[in-house]
C-alpha cells in the first residue's frame, strides 16, 4: 500500500514507518495520522512483522499536529474531525511492540506520539516538548497523563505549563527515552532492538506489552491480578511449551505464535 505522507518499509521483521512531511517539520495532519493509524494495524495483523518502529527524519520527528490544519476549527470540528481522534485511539489499541526513534522536534502531538510508542531510542539532537500554551491551548493528545506517569509531576508541570524543552541527555535522565546514540545511529539501533524483540515468542510480548501498559490504566490489584490471568493463559500456547523445552534441551527455541 502507498501512502502520501508516511513512507513504510518492512526490514527483516520489523515494519518501519517514516512520518514524511519534512517541509513542514513533519507536522501530523489528520490525513496523516490516519495513513499511521492504517499501516501499523497492517502491521499488527502481519505474522512476518514483530514490532514496529515509528521515525521522522534527522530534524524533526514530528513538530505537533499541524496548526494550520487546527487554526480555524471550532470545537465542535475537533469533536467531529473524528480522523484526528480516532487515530489516536487506533494507535493505543496497536498490540505489537512499537519504538519511536526520534530526532531533532519531537514537540506537542509529536511528543504525544512517542511517548504513546513503547520504548523511544533518540538521536543527541533530540528535543522534547509541549509548547501548545504557546497557541493558546493545551496538550490533547495524551501528554498531561503520560508525562506525568514517565517524568513525574514537576517536570510535566513546567513541560505543559512554561514551555520547558528537554534535550536527548535530559530526557535519558528523566527517564523519557531508553537510549541516546549519535545522529548517524540511532535509527540502526531502533531497528535492531525492534528486531530483537520482533524475534521472541509473539504471543508471549504482546500479552507482556499489554500487562506493562496496565500498571498505568489500573490499580495495583488489579494489575497483578491482570498479568496474572494473561500468565495462565500463556501455558496453554504451543510457544510456552517450546520455550521451556528448548531450555532443557539447551537448544534455540523456534517460536510458532501460536
Ligand atoms: N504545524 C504546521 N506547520 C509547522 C509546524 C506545525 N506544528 N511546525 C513547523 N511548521 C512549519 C513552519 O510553519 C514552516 O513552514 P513555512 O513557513 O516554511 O511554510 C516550516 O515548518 C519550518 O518551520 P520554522 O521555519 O518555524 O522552523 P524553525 O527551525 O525556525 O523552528 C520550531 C522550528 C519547531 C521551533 C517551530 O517550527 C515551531 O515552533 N513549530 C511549532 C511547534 C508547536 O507549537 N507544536 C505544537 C502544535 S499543537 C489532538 C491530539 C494532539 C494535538 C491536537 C489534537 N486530538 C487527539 C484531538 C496536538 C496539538 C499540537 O501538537
Amino acid at each position: 500500500m502507498t501512502y502520501q505522507f508516511i513512507l513504510s518499509e518492512k526490514i527483516k521483521r520489523v515494519g518501519l514507518l517514516r512520518i514524511n512531511r519534512p517541509k513542514v517539520l513533519n507536522a501530523l495532519n489528520g490525513e496523516l495520522l490516519a495513513e499511521l493509524a492504517q499501516a501499523l494495524e497492517e502491521y499488527d495483523k502481519a505474522p512476518e512483522i514483530g514490532a514496529m518502529v515509528i521515525t521522522g527524519d534527522d530534524r524533526a520527528f514530528a513538530a505537533g499536529a499541524d496548526i494550520k490544519e487546527m487554526a480555524e476549527m471550532s470545537s465542535v470540528d475537533m469533536l467531529l474531525r473524528d480522523r484526528i481522534s480516532s487515530s489516536w485511539d487506533r494507535l493505543r489499541a496497536i498490540k505489537k511492540p512499537l519504538i519511536a526513534a526520534v530526532s531533532g522536534w519531537c514537540l506537542g502531538g509529536g511528543n504525544e506520539l512517542a511517548i504513546a510508542c513503547d520504548m523511544i531510542v533518540a538521536s543527541q539532537s533530540a528535543v522534547f516538548g509541549q509548547p501548545e500554551l504557546n497557541l493558546g491551548i493545551f496538550p490533547g493528545g495524551g501528554a498531561t497523563q503520560r508525562l506525568p506517569r514517565t517524568v513525574g509531576k514537576a517536570i510535566s508541570m513546567e513541560m505543559v505549563l512554561n514551555n520547558r524543552t528537554l534535550d536527548a541527555e535530559e530526557a535519558l535522565h528523566y527517564g523519557l527515552v531508553n537510549y541516546v546514540y549519535p545522529l548517524d545511529e540511532y535509527l540502526e539501533k531502533a531497528l535492531t532492538m525492534a528486531n530483537e524483540i520482533a524475534a521472541r515468542a509473539p504471543i508471549a510480548i504482546q500479552l507482556a506489552k499489554q500487562a506493562v501498559n496496565r500498571a498505568f490504566e489500573t490499580h495495583l490489584a488489579e494489575g497483578v491480578n491482570d498479568e496474572r490471568q494473561a500468565f495462565y493463559l500463556l501455558f496453554s500456547t504451543v510457544d510456552q511449551k517450546e520455550g521451556m523445552q528448548a531450555f532443557i534441551e539447551k537448544r534455540t527455541a523456534e517460536w510458532k505464535g501460536r
